[in-house]
């Protein structure tokens, strides 16, 4: 879809009576690559990287899941990365209906040579086979909190040795002063791309309890914890940062 013909968000540009909380709908859908870009800081950059990563760890024959794909665009990334190998199974998870529908059409159309399978379902529960990369862009935040070490873990066993799981995320900070300037800075990121205060503000309502943050430490520590061998947060732009973890060879 060329940039001009891309819907444009404008879900929160009216006021709601009632606000309802966020949820990943055919309106989202609708609009989410405009939504997204105009949304998150460093979003294009993130996922060219994460291609760029990719090609480090992912083998001939090797499996990579996509969690909370949404429309693909990190799918998309990677697979132009990997086009010198034939045999890559991608496999995307998402639990939205609306977004898997649509996600499975532009995979169709974008990578009809390759081995995709387009699945909706919560990543919680599914049923991971050996792996060489797990890509979490954006979803891990709208997790209960609870359910986190416990994906973690699961995708740690999944992963084969060597294997490397990315997560990028939305973060708060422990230090007050920081944690105000860079969210504020955040609005006024979202304000130069053409949100107004209204909009920002009935999307952050409906957001709350939704998506709950985590700070850059509990990400490493969680990481850590879970046994990976090696956690490095490579990026940060604002209150949003990727963390790359590998899985040791023994
Ligand atoms: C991108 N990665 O463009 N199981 C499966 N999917 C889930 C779950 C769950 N339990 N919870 C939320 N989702 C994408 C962007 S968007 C980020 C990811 C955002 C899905 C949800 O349906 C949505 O499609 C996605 O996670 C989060 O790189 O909108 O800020």
């Amino acid at each position: 879809m060329s940039q001009s013909t891309i819907p444009r968000d404008a879900i929160f540009a009216t006021p709601l009576d009632e606000l309802a909380s966020f949820s990943f709908d055919e309106q989202v859908a609708s609009v989410f690559p405009d939504m997204i870009k105009r949304s998150i800081p460093g979003y294009s950059q993130i996922l060219g990287m994460t291609g760029v990563i990719a090609k480090r760890y992912v083998p001939e024959g090797g499996r990579i899941y996509d969690l909370g794909a949404s429309l693909g665009a990190t799918t998309l990334s990677v697979a132009q990365q990997l086009s010198h190998l034939k045999e890559v199974d991608f496999i995307t998870l998402d639990t939205s209906p609306a977004m898997t529908e649509r996600c499975a059409t532009i995979l169709a159309e974008n990578l009809a040579e390759r081995s995709v399978t387009t699945l909706c379902g919560d990543i919680r529960s599914f049923d991971y086979q050996p792996c060489d990369l797990v890509i979490l862009n954006f979803t891990l935040q709208f997790l209960p909190p609870i359910d986190r070490q416990a994906l973690l873990d699961k995708l740690f066993k999944a992963l084969r040795p060597g294997g490397a799981l990315i997560i990028s995320e939305k973060v708060h900070f422990k230090d007050p002063r920081q944690a105000q300037l860079l969210y504020e800075l955040h609005h006024d990121f979202k304000r130069a791309n053409g949100y107004s205060d209204m909009e920002i503000s009935q999307k952050r309502t409906a957001l709350e309890d939704v998506l709950l943050t985590d700070t850059p430490e509990e990400h490493q520590q969680r990481l850590l914890a879970t046994g990976f061998s090696f956690a490095s947060q490579w990026f940060q732009y604002l209150n949003f940062a990727s963390f790359l973890a590998i899985k040791g060879e023994s």
